[in-house]
């Protein structure tokens, strides 16, 4: 669906490149509208170009507030040609189709950021401009519309291309860009406002979300803080139902986001229950039920256990709240919860239970954000998944079938474990997790420490770290970490190989008679 080129309307505040664009438009037969400044511009350059104000038989007024702000303008830019209603529509007004927008808005980031007076920021703040970038960009079946000097190039491009004519997948392209630069000129306009309103003033805050709830505090009493809504409906603590307990704070709605996406990683196939602490797994298990997952999953770290967030992948059942709330936890999430187990639950009226009706996909394809000081962060979000396929073995022992069991669990959870991590397990069940530490050997000895504690405090006559597998989230760099795990115990690795060192840690599994495998992608997380 090619559309020909005929009319633009150029309205700009930023002339960089105007000229030489709006020439190269008019020697290929363009007819050109525009703006006060902007047509002022391109006379002085010679161009023939019509004043917006003729069209609309209005002068532009209210020191320009009002220019572009009129049906003849609006018409021609969101008039679908293909309906026989807004062709009359057009006929009986007089409206002329416009099939090429180009603008760019009133300069309000760079007023802020000269630090100009409050007048000054709010005279900045175009209505006309966005307005009709909205309007033109909705109707992309017929119109495109320019936000960017730097798209001015690739508008030629295209005409050359197209024999004048514009495809539909360039203006959707284009209108795409067009609505993100109006959602981030609007987001700063909303940003500025809640910094200029003086602090003491009583107010509610809006974010580029839906609010969902203001929270007490953030992650330490003297931050203020509330949760939003992203508007993705992806199942998981932002979208939970609430059965019960006490409002979630700031803390446990991040813990409880952790608990829930790992233990997503499972399916509903099997049961299994992850538990978290300081958004780091405490304790993750498969089971042959869910009361059994649960109770493994427990057993990896009972100390660590206490207070945190307890994720499940199937229906709650009685017996497993029974188990659950045997000890304090802050939160319970399930993708269901039976109505035994709400009676249950209902006891202990402070544990905050939620159910989601779903689990979250782990491979969906999603965008994160994080912010730092005067940006985003933006990535895709960690959805790598290895199989069995994926994996290359690198010693002369082979992995049992057991131990290629435990070694996929454990890469899983190394996966939702801070870096750098290292995770012991073995027969569905963590028995060890270092977390969170600057180098990967004092992971591996928190994880095998931890391991001890577990054989202590579950009763086993020697650390479960022995005969387990082992995973690192990203490569060892020397042998020293791999020798850590082998003193711990470990029987088997599962680590993504890539170091400048990986034939020193092969050669240290062989001399153990270690199995190792490489995955070939690394898991880190921050
Ligand atoms: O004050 S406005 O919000 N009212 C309008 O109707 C309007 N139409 C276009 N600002 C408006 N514009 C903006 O004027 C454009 O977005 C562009 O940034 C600027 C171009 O003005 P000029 O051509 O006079 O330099």
């Amino acid at each position: 669906r090619n559309v020909p080129l005929t009319r633009a309307l150029i309205s700009v505040s930023d002339k960089t490149g105007l000229i030489d664009f709006a020439r190269a438009l008019a020697a290929r037969g363009v007819e050109l509208l525009s703006t006060g400044g902007t047509a002022k511009a391109l006379r002085e350059a010679g161009l023939s170009v019509r004043d917006v104000a003729e069209v609309t038989g209005f002068p532009e007024m209210m020191d320009g507030r009002v220019k572009t702000l009129h049906p003849k303008v609006h018409g021609g830019l969101l008039a679908l040609r293909d309906n026989e209603e807004h062709l009359a529509a057009m006929a009986a007004h007089d409206i002329e189709p416009i099939d090429l927008l180009v603008v760019n808005l009133y300069p309000f980031e760079e007023t802020v950021a000269k630090g100009a007076d409050y007048e000054t920021c709010i005279e900045n703040i175009d209505i006309g401009g966005p307005a009709m970038i909205r309007a033109a960009s909705k109707n992309h079946a017929f119109v495109a519309t320019v936000v960017d000097v730097q798209d001015y190039e690739a508008v030629l491009k295209e005409l050359d291309a197209q024999d004048g004519a514009t495809s539909y997948e360039f203006r959707q392209n284009l209108a795409q860009i067009a609505y993100a630069r109006t959602a981030a000129y609007d987001a700063a306009v909303s940003t500025w406002m809640a910094g200029a309103i003086h602090e003491d003033t009583p107010r509610r805050r809006a974010f580029a979300g839906t609010l969902a709830q203001t929270l007490r505090y953030g992650e330490n009493p003297h931050q203020k803080a509330a949760f939003y809504l992203d508007g993705t409906n992806r199942p998981g603590v932002a979208t939970a139902k609430q059965l019960q307990g006490k409002e979630l704070s700031y803390n446990n709605i991040n813990d409880t986001d952790a608990a829930f996406e790992l233990v997503a990683e499972f399916g509903t196939e099997t049961p299994a229950c992850a538990i978290i602490k300081h958004a780091n797994p405490c304790g993750v298990a498969t089971g042959t039920s869910l009361l059994d997952a649960y109770k493994r999953a427990f057993d990896c770290d009972r100390t660590s256990a206490f207070g945190g967030i307890i994720a499940l992948n199937q229906t709650l059942d009685a017996e497993t709240a029974e188990a659950i709330t045997e000890v304090f936890s802050e939160v319970i999430i399930a993708p269901a919860v039976d109505e035994a187990a709400k009676e249950v639950v209902a006891k202990k009226k402070n544990v905050r239970l939620l159910v989601t009706g779903a689990l979250p996909d782990p491979k969906a394809e999603i965008t994160t954000y994080r912010q730092v000081a005067g940006g985003f962060l933006v990535q895709g979000k960690d959805n790598g998944d290895i199989t069995l396929d994926d994996l290359k073995v690198v010693t002369e022992r082979a992995p049992s079938e057991e131990e290629l069991k435990d070694l996929l669990f454990a890469w899983k959870v190394a996966k939702h474990v801070k870096s750098n991590a290292i995770v012991y397990a073995k027969a569905g069940q963590t028995v060890g997790v270092g977390a969170g530490q600057m180098s990967r050997v004092d992971s591996a000895m928190i994880a095998a420490k931890k391991a001890e504690r577990m054989a202590k405090a579950v009763g086993l006559a020697e650390s479960p770290a022995k005969g387990a597998a082992v995973a690192s989230d990203a490569f060892f760099p020397f042998a020293d970490g791999l020798l850590e795990a082998v003193e711990a115990g470990a029987t088997c690795v599962i680590q993504p190989g890539g170091s400048m060192r990986d034939q020193e840690v092969i050669d240290a599994a062989n001399e153990r008679g270690l199995a190792m495998v490489f995955t070939g992608m690394r898991h880190f997380r921050h």
